[in-house]
Formats: C-alpha cells, structure tokens, sequence
C-alpha cells in the first residue's frame, strides 16, 4: 500500500503549497492559501505535519486581534484534522529590514529587533508543541567582501543563538534548533553555506547540545555537494535534527523542484540511508520526512496538490526499493565482495599500540603492496545492482 499516512511523517512547510510563485521576473499565478485550508488539505493527502514561518501564518501587519483570531482558526483546524506543528521557523528575509541580514545586520537596532522577532514565534512554537525551531539565515551574509567583518558576523551569529537557546531553556520549551545551510541566494554569499561549516559553528555554542542542522537537498547540490553524504556526516555527529527534502539539477539557481526530480540516484541513496541506515550500522533519522519545494509556477491549486502527493509517493516508492534493495541475496552478495563491512572493522586490533603496529612487519615490510594495487574492488557491480533497483529491472 502506497497511500501516504501520518505514520510515515510527511510534513509541508506552508510556504510550500502556499507559494503563490512570485518570481524574480514574474507576479504570483496563484491565489492566497490560508492556514487552515492548507491544514485541511494536507491531512488530506495523509500528512502528519505543517510547519510555517512567522509571517506565512500571520500576514505582518496584521492587528493584535486579527493575529489572535488566525491563531485560533489554525488551532481549530489542527484540532479537527489531527495535523501536528512539528517545526517553525522566523521569517528573517522577507522584510527590507533585513537586506542585510538579521544577526548580522551591520545594523545593531536591526539585530536587536531581529531577535526580537525570533523571541515573539518561539512563544507561538511552543505553544503549538513544536519540537524543532529552524534557524535559515538567508539575508546572513553579504557581495562586498569589504563591507562584511565575517568574524565579527560569526562572533554575533553566536550571541544571537546562544541567547535564543537560554529562553528556550530558562522558558522550559525544550525547543531544538536546527540551523539550515545555503551557498548563495538571496544573497551573494551567505553565511554557513554548507552542512560542514553549520556543523563547525555548532561546536563553537554555548548551547551546542540543543543545536543540530536543517540540511535540504537541493541547498547541498548547489554547491556541488553530496547530499547523502552530508547527513551521512550529521547523523554521525548525532546533528540530524529535521531535513529539508526536496530536488535540484545540478548548479544553478535554488530550485526546490519536488524531492527525487533532480538527481534520482542521489535521492535512493537518501531515502536508503535515511530508512535503512548504514551498510554498517548506526544512527536512523527518525524525525519529519519534511519537504521544502516549490510547485511549480504554471499550476493551478490542482497541481500544487498533485505535487505535494508527488513528494510523498516518490518517497515511498524510494524507500520500498531501499529495502527490496538490502534484502536483495545478490545485492548482499556483492556488498560482501565490495568488503563494504570490512570498513567497520577498526584499524588497529583492539589494545594495539603504535608500537605493535610499527612490529608489526605483516603492514608494512612485508606488506603484499602489488595485491592491494591491482585488486578491484567490485563498486562497479553495486552501482549497477542499485541502478536495476530503482528502475524496477530487478
Ligand atoms: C525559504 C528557504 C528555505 C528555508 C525556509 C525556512 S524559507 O523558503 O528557501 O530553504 O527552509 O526559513
Ligand atoms: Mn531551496
Ligand atoms: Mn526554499
Ligand atoms: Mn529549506
């Protein structure tokens, strides 16, 4: 069975199915989504989740009674579908406030109220019972070499967190925070543009503890990144907090094309990861299947929601040839001959000291150096295998 349920915990960003694609060159094609409407038709199609920014729930401008009664609508239809708020996230972009960003604003008073703005949607966040607060800097960042001190932008990057994490604390919301890189756009260069330079920050908090990373698919492949590779690295790490599924072909503007419709390939290798773990082991993600995408700009509401199902169904379909994949005899067979378990084992037998290793004339003196230089090494026969896979040739 194929149909998507809450069990396998899809959820949508509301600024998703609510794009109205508004473009750089264009104006919107589709009309407003309310909250509860997009609530409504997620459960619907067998979501478990929505997540949303500040300003994707309540319009900014909005009056403090106005703001109150959208609150109480979205409760309502959360309340009547089941749907739950997993993750929220700051609008931190949007404003001309924040053309220079919001932490790192050259600007001190666009910083404090940048904060500020953070602080107000942490209370709403938690009110919801959100688990995870996602932290895209979009606007952090810069053109002008010269015009930013990026060390002074990391060192207020830092404070802002850090002080974000001890509300949350002292508050007793037991928020995570998940920072979510980007290479470029909208700004020229942003800040922590990949999953290894959030992964560094991190290490640098106070709170680091509470911190782990958003990382979306097409955000790794614009920089020319291996996706299942970085949050190979994260869930190592134990950073894995949320994922921001999606597609992307290639280097180019941010796509946010449905997950799967980029590099295929790369998405089995994700969703295999994701729901069968490492060959060898180890940490699973367990947290929302969250998609991050952008329908495309020439549908009606009627293809926004054919391609929410599009996400969903591609993910399904990728994670039951995942595991026909692993219980596959020749596949396990050719995982053996590739000796991918052999990497688990570790180098130095256990107790074994460099002086061991240096007497040891077997790893060097007397090393079969030719062997190792001529052996294959079977990789050829595993692509091949989880190629027939995915096209279903097998
Ligand atoms: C924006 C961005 C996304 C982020 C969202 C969270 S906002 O749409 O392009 O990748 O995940 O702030
Ligand atoms: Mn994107
Ligand atoms: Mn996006
Ligand atoms: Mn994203």
């Amino acid at each position: 069975d194929r149909t998507p349920k809450p069990e396998d915990k899809f959820s949508f960003g509301l600024w998703t199915v609510g794009w109205q694609a508004r473009d750089l060159f264009g104006e919107a094609t589709r009309p407003v989504l309310a909250g509860p409407e997009a609530v409504h038709e997620l459960a619907k199609i067998g979501a478990y989740g929505i997540t949303f920014h500040d300003d994707d729930l309540v319009p900014p401008g909005s009056s403090a009674a106005e703001r109150d009664k959208i609150i109480a609508d979205f409760k309502q239809a959360l309340s009547d579908t089941g749907l739950v708020v997993p993750m929220v996230t700051t609008n931190l972009f949007s404003d001309p406030v924040f053309k220079d960003g919001g932490f790192t604003s050259n600007d001190r008073s666009v910083r404090r109220y940048a904060l500020r703005k953070v602080m107000r949607n942490m209370d709403l966040a938690a009110e919801l019972g959100a688990q995870t607060y996602v932290f895209w800097g979009g606007r952090e960042g810069s053109e002008v070499d010269f015009a930013k001190d990026i060390q002074a932008a990391l060192d207020r990057y830092r404070e802002g967190i850090d002080m974000l994490a001890q509300y949350s604390i002292d508050k007793g919301y037991g928020l995570r925070f998940a920072i979510e890189p980007k290479p470029n756009e909208p700004r020229g260069d942003i800040l922590l543009p990949s999953i290894g330079h959030a992964l560094a920050f991190i290490s640098q908090l106070e709170h680091h503890e509470m911190v782990g990373i958003n990382p979306e698919t097409g955000h790794e492949q614009m920089a020319s990144l291996n996706y299942t590779h970085g949050i190979a690295q994260a869930l190592w790490q134990g950073k894995l907090f949320h994922i921001d599924l999606n597609g992307q072909k290639g280097p180019r503007y941010d796509q946010d094309l449905v997950f799967g419709y980029g590099d295929l390939l790369q998405a089995f290798s994700t969703v295999d990861l994701l729901e069968c773990g490492a060959p060898g082991g180890g940490p699973t993600y367990d947290g929302p299947r969250h998609f991050d995408y952008k329908p495309l700009r020439t549908e009606s509401m009627e293809g926004v929601w054919e391609s929410a199902r599009a996400n969903m169904e591609l993910y399904i379909r990728l994670r039951e040839k995942a595991r026909g994949f692993r219980a596959d005899p020749e596949v396990q067979e050719a995982l053996e001959a590739a000796r991918v378990a052999e990497l688990s084992q570790p180098t130095l037998n256990e107790g074994e000291s460099y002086d061991d290793l240096l007497d040891d004339a077997s790893s060097y003196e007397s090393f079969d150096i030719d062997r190792a230089r001529e052996q294959g090494y079977g990789y050829a026969r595993l692509q091949r295998l989880a190629i027939e896979h995915l096209l279903g040739t097998r």
